[in-house]
C-alpha cells in the first residue's frame, strides 16, 4: 500500500518549494521525497557500513552471530574499507574537475581554443609563482605552459608532495609528513585507496582511515584547489556584487536557461551566448522580453561568484524549479545532477541537455562539448531553448514568489583587497574579538532532513554569537533566500561582527563559491595560521556540513579535519557499525591532526559547540573569550 505523502511543510522551510511540492502532487509528478518514502526503511547493514560486496566470495554483511566475512574481515575492516572507498569517490569527483580546468588551460597555450582564455594574468603569475614557475619577465604563455606541466604533474606519481602545499603551515607539514598523510598525487591517493581496499590487503581500520586521509587532503589540496585557482584565472577572479535566489528569478515573459552541475567550463559559454545579441533578437522574434541563465547547484556558485546571474535553487530545488513549467532548458555537466530531471523535464515542454561525455543521461539531448566548439554548441543549445520557449503551455506555468537579494563575489583576494591589501584588519577582529572566530558552513541538501533548516538555523546562530561564517555549495540559496547574505543582515548579528561587517558594508554571511571552492576556505585559514605563526589547528575556526549527502561532501569534511579544522556533520556517514572507526573520527583524529568530526543534528546545540571549541582556541591563543 502507498504511504501517506508527508506533509510539505516538514519537507522544507521554503514556500517556494512547498508550492511547487503541491504542484508536483497534483499533477502525479513524482519528486525524491516519494521515492525516499518507497526506499524507507534503509538497510540496515549498510546504514552501519558493515556489508560488504567487495568479492564474490560475499556479498557479506556482519552480524553478532557472524561477526567476520567469508575472508575473515571484521566489522572494523569492513567499516573502514567502505568509508575509504566513499571518500576516494569524493576526491574523485572533485579532482577530476580540477583536472578539466587543466585541460583548458592546456588547450589555451597550445592555441586549441578560440572561446577560452587567461582574464586574469595577475592570477595566474601568482599562483604559477606559489608552485615554483618562473615567471620574472616571461611571457604569460610560457608561464601558463609550465604552469598546466606542475599541475598535470599533481595528478600523477612522481611528486613527494602537491605543489600548493607550499601555502600550508610548516607545523601542519610535518604533522602530515611524521603520520604519512601527506598527499603525493591526487590519482595515485585514489588509486591507492582502490588497492588497499582490495581484499587481502590494508586490514587496519586505523591504517586505512590514514590513508583516507590522506586522499581527501589531495583533493582539498590539489584537485579542488587547481579547479578554484585555473576557473579564476580563466574566468575571472570574483569580486563583489548583487544578485538573486530562489525560484523568482525564473521570469514568466522570457527565455528561461537553467544550468546545473559543477564545471564552469560549459555554463560559463551558454551564459556568453545567451547575452549575444543575435540570439536575444531571435528570442525575441517569438515573442520573449529576452533570455534568462539561472544557476542550480555548484555550477550555478561559479556563474553566481564570477558573472553575477541568479540562483535558482540548491539540490533540492533541482527538480521543483522544472515544476514551475516556466524552463525551456535545462543544460547538464556534472555531479549532483538527479536522474529524475530527465523524467520530469519530459513532464514539460523543458530540454535536458548534457554536456559531458562522463555524465550521460539516458533520455538526454547530448552536445559533445570540448574547448574547441564551445561557443559554437553553447549557441546551437540557447537556440533549442528559444525554440521550446514555443512550445510552452502557459497555463501550466507557476512562479511562486519574488526573488531575494544577495551579495556574492568574496574570493581572498577580494577580501583582503577589501581589507586594504592584507589580513592585519582581520586579524585584528579576530585578536580584539568583534569577530570572535569563522565557520565554514558548506554542502548540500538531503531529503531526509527538512530542507535548509540546519544550513539557515546553523547560520544565524552563529552570527549572534559574533562568529563570521563563510557560505558555499548549496548553502549559499539557503543563506541567500534566508537574508543573511545582505550587508543589512547585520541586524540578525551580534555587536562585533555588527560593528566589523557594518563599517566595511559586506554581510555577516560572506559567499565564499562553489564546492571546490572550500579550498579558498583551506587557503584563508593557512594564511591566518601563517601571519599569526601558529598552525591552522590552533585557529578559533570551524566548518560544518549540516545537510551532507555526497561522497564529495565527506571529502570535504575531512579534509577540514586532516587540515586541523574541527568539524561538524549533522548526521553520521555510515560508519557506525565500527566502534574502532567511529571513534577516530569523533574523537581519535583529535590527538593524530588536533581535529576531529562532531554529529549533532540540532544547529542550537551546535552552534553551541563550536562557542565552545572557539572559546578553548581563544583562550590557548591568550586571547580574549
Ligand atoms: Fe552537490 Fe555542489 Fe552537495 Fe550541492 S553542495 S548537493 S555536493 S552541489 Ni557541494
Ligand atoms: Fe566478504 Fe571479505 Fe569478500 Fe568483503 S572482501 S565480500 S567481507 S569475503
Amino acid at each position: 500500500m502507498a504511504k501517506e505523502p508527508r506533509p510539505v511543510e516538514e519537507l522544507s522551510i521554503w514556500k517556494d518549494a512547498q508550492a511547487m511540492m503541491k504542484k508536483a502532487r497534483a499533477e502525479g509528478i513524482e519528486t525524491v521525497h516519494e521515492r525516499l518514502q518507497q526506499q524507507t526503511p534503509h538497510c540496515k547493514f549498510c546504514e552501519l557500513g558493515v556489508s560488504c560486496r567487495i568479492c564474490t566470495m560475499g556479498p557479506c554483511k556482519i552480524t553478532p552471530k557472524a561477526p567476520r566475512g567469508v575472508c575473515g574481515a571484521d566489522a572494523d575492516v569492513i567499516v573502514a574499507r567502505n568509508f575509504g572507498r566513499f571518500i576516494a569517490g569524493g576526491s574523485a569527483g572533485h579532482s577530476d574537475h580540477g583536472r578539466d580546468l587543466i585541460e583548458v588551460l592546456e588547450a589555451i597555450v597550445e592555441g586549441d581554443t578560440k572561446d577560452y582564455s587567461i582574464s586574469d594574468e595577475n592570477k595566474l603569475r601568482a599562483i604559477a609563482a606559489e608552485v615554483g614557475v618562473e615567471t620574472e619577465g616571461r611571457e604569460i604563455m610560457d608561464v601558463a605552459r609550465d604552469a598546466v606541466e606542475v599541475f598535470f604533474g599533481d595528478f600523477g606519481s612522481r611528486k613527494k608532495q602537491v605543489a600548493f602545499l607550499s601555502r600550508v603551515p610548516e607545523k601542519r607539514r610535518q604533522i602530515w609528513d611524521r603520520i604519512g598523510m601527506t598527499p603525493r598525487g591526487v590519482d595515485r591517493e585514489i588509486a591507492e585507496m582502490m588497492h588497499r581496499t582490495h581484499m587481502g590487503c590494508d586490514n587496519d581500520a586505523p591504517n586505512t582511515m590514514v590513508h583516507a586521509a590522506r586522499t581527501s587532503l589531495s583533493d582539498g589540496w590539489a584537485g579542488s584547489m587547481i579547479g578554484t585557482e585555473l576557473s579564476d584565472v580563466i574566468f575571472g577572479t570574483p569580486t563583489p556584487s548583487m544578485s538573486e535566489a530562489n525560484l523568482g528569478v525564473i521570469k514568466e515573459d522570457k527565455v528561461n536557461l537553467l544550468v546545473h552541475g559543477h564545471n564552469p567550463v560549459v555554463s560559463e559559454m551558454v551564459l556568453a551566448a545567451a547575452r549575444e545579441p543575435e540570439l536575444i533578437k531571435e528570442a525575441e522574434a517569438l515573442g520573449a522580453k529576452g533570455i534568462n541563465v539561472a544557476g542550480l547547484c555548484c555550477t550555478g556558485n561559479e556563474l553566481l561568484m564570477r558573472q553575477g546571474i541568479p540562483m535558482a535553487g540548491n539540490h533540492l530545488m533541482t527538480e521543483l524549479a522544472l515544476l514551475t513549467g516556466a524552463v525551456e532548458a535545462v543544460v547538464v555537466d556534472y555531479q549532483c545532477i538527479m536522474p529524475s530531471l530527465v523524467q520530469i523535464a519530459g513532464c514539460y515542454h523543458t530540454r535536458f541537455i548534457d554536456t559531458a561525455q562522463k555524465a550521460r543521461f539516458t533520455g538526454a539531448i547530448h552536445y559533445d562539448i570540448h574547448p574547441h566548439n564551445a561557443m559554437e554548441q553553447a549557441r546551437d543549445i540557447v537556440r533549442l531553448a528559444i525554440k521550446a520557449y514555443a512550445e510552452r503551455d502557459a497555463s501550466r506555468v507557476d512562479i511562486p514568489c519574488e526573488p531575494v537579494k544577495l551579495m556574492t563575489g568574496f574570493s581572498n583576494e577580494a577580501v583582503i583587497g577589501a581589507l586594504g591589501g592584507s589580513l592585519t584588519p582581520l586579524v585584528d577582529a579576530i585578536k580584539a574579538g568583534d569577530i570572535r572566530g569563522a565557520v565554514g558552513i558548506v554542502g548540500c541538501n538531503n531529503p531526509k532532513f527538512q530542507q535548509d533548516s540546519m544550513n539557515v538555523g546553523l547560520a544565524k546562530e552563529l552570527i549572534k554569537k559574533d562568529i563570521l561564517v563563510l557560505a558555499t555549495g548549496c548553502v549559499t540559496t539557503a543563506a541567500g533566500k534566508a537574508g543573511l547574505l545582505v550587508p543589512e543582515a547585520i541586524e540578525m548579528a551580534g555587536p562585533g561582527l555588527k560593528k566589523v561587517c557594518g563599517s566595511l558594508g559586506i554581510p555577516p554571511v560572506l559567499h565564499y563559491g562553489s564546492c571546490v571552492d572550500n579550498s579558498r576556505i583551506l587557503q584563508l585559514c593557512a594564511a591566518l595560521a601563517n601571519e599569526i605563526g601558529v598552525d591552522i589547528s590552533d585557529l578559533p575556526v570551524g566548518a560544518s556540513s549540516p545537510e551532507w549527502y555526497s561522497e564529495k561532501a565527506a571529502a570535504i569534511g575531512l579534509y577540514a579535519v586532516a587540515s586541523g579544522i574541527y568539524t561538524h556533520l549533522g548526521h553520521p556517514p555510515n560508519i557506525l557499525g565500527s566502534e574502532t572507526v567511529t571513534n577516530i573520527a569523533t574523537s581519535g583524529l583529535e590527538d593524530l591532526v588536533g581535529a576531529s568530526f562532531v554529529i549533532e543534528p540540532d544547529p542550537v546545540k551546535t552552534a553551541e559547540l563550536f562557542d565552545e571549541r572557539i572559546k578553548s582556541k581563544r583562550k590557548a591563543l591568550g586571547l580574549s573569550e
